[in-house]
């Protein structure tokens, strides 16, 4: 409904500098080794890979260098924020040829630029974060630092977000009722107070266990104007439980089955109202037995991917 042809634009992100593990960049390369964009093209889609984000993760070390470590309670912001202004670009262009941007993580700190290309493009857009995690502390709750735990408090301009040198280009273009959330089972308190004051939607794992996935992601669906209003998709894997995606950064158990985690792509792509994608967090070097966790982390990465195309439903 949204897209004019099937067109999607990969955009791999070795980003790693929202959050202290290394590997976390490594995660992109991987999937397109495992040969995502051939998969995609099997579907039926056009695929074209955009690379030029590599050169700049590259240089972070550099950006770092003016200004990174900690500063103000946040982790390296000065890379977080270019890379992220940068990526926005980028996205903005995917989405204004009328492609799929498809966002290959990396860290969830991607997500304020993929968020932000999304609803300057799609202001209608409802963002569904499927995530363990809510991701919306902001740099005076955050307890690490980290500013992959911190995109949902930047797009919604919350208190003490309003900071260089992100105040230099982030807007607070969503509205606490265009996001829901489902998975969630690791809060802050910070979070806890401010996803209750501000009356989100959320869909923690006890919602999944008492109503199911069909019935919880339906009524998320429906909240959020589906099919009649964009969806923007940010698919955290570390929303899936340890035991189906190992090679994450921040692992929690009790998470979504590796059905569950499909179900919710097919569902979504089933509604025609799929704009963007992120697919992030797949840290291939972490994972108790690491090849053979990072192989399954991986593998359904792209079939989370390919699912949210189209995959299977006929
Ligand atoms: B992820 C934590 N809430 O802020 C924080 O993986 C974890 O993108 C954030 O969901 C996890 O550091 C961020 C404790
Ligand atoms: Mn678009
Ligand atoms: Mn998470
Ligand atoms: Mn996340």
């Amino acid at each position: 409904r949204f897209l004019p042809s099937q067109a999607t634009t990969l955009v791999p992100v070795p980003f790693d500098r929202g959050q202290r593990r290394k590997g976390v960049a490594l995660g992109p390369q991987r999937l397109l080794d495992e040969g995502l964009a051939e998969q995609i093209k099997e579907l039926g889609w056009d695929v074209d890979v955009k690379e030029e984000m590599k050169t700049m993760c590259d240089g972070v070390e550099d950006i770092d260098a003016k200004g990174g470590g900690d500063v103000d309670g946040m982790r390296n912001p000065s890379s977080v924020s270019s890379i992220n202004e940068h990526l926005s670009t980028l996205l903005q262009q995917v989405h204004s040829s009328s492609r799929l941007p498809v966002t290959i993580g990396g860290d969830h700190s991607l997500a304020v630029a993929t968020l932000t290309a999304t609803l300057t493009h799609h202001p209608e857009a409802g963002i569904l974060w499927i995530d363990a995690h809510a991701d919306i502390n902001s740099p005076s709750t955050t307890p690490s630092g980290n500013l992959h735990g911190c995109p949902v408090a930047f797009l919604l301009g919350l208190e003490g977000t309003n900071v260089p040198p992100f105040n230099g280009w982030v807007k607070p273009l969503l509205k606490p009722e265009r996001i829901a959330y489902i998975g969630l089972r690791d809060l802050d308190s910070g979070e806890r107070k401010v996803l209750k004051q501000l009356g989100i939607k959320c869909y923690t794992m006890h919602h999944v266990d008492r109503y199911g996935i069909g019935h919880v992601l339906e009524e998320a669906l429906s909240y959020l104007g589906a099919p009649e209003k964009p969806i923007h998709l940010s698919f955290d894997v570390d929303a899936l439980d340890p035991s189906v995606a190992p090679s994450t950064g921040t692992p929690v158990r009790g998470g979504l089955t590796f059905r569950e985690g499909h179900y919710i792509c097919e569902r979504v792509w089933e509604t025609g109202s799929l704009v963007a994608m992120d697919l992030v967090e797949v840290n291939p070097d972490l994972g108790a037995k690491r090849e053979e966790d990072a192989k399954a982390t991986v593998a359904v990465g792209c079939s989370l991917i390919r699912s949210a195309l189209g995959e299977v439903l006929l």
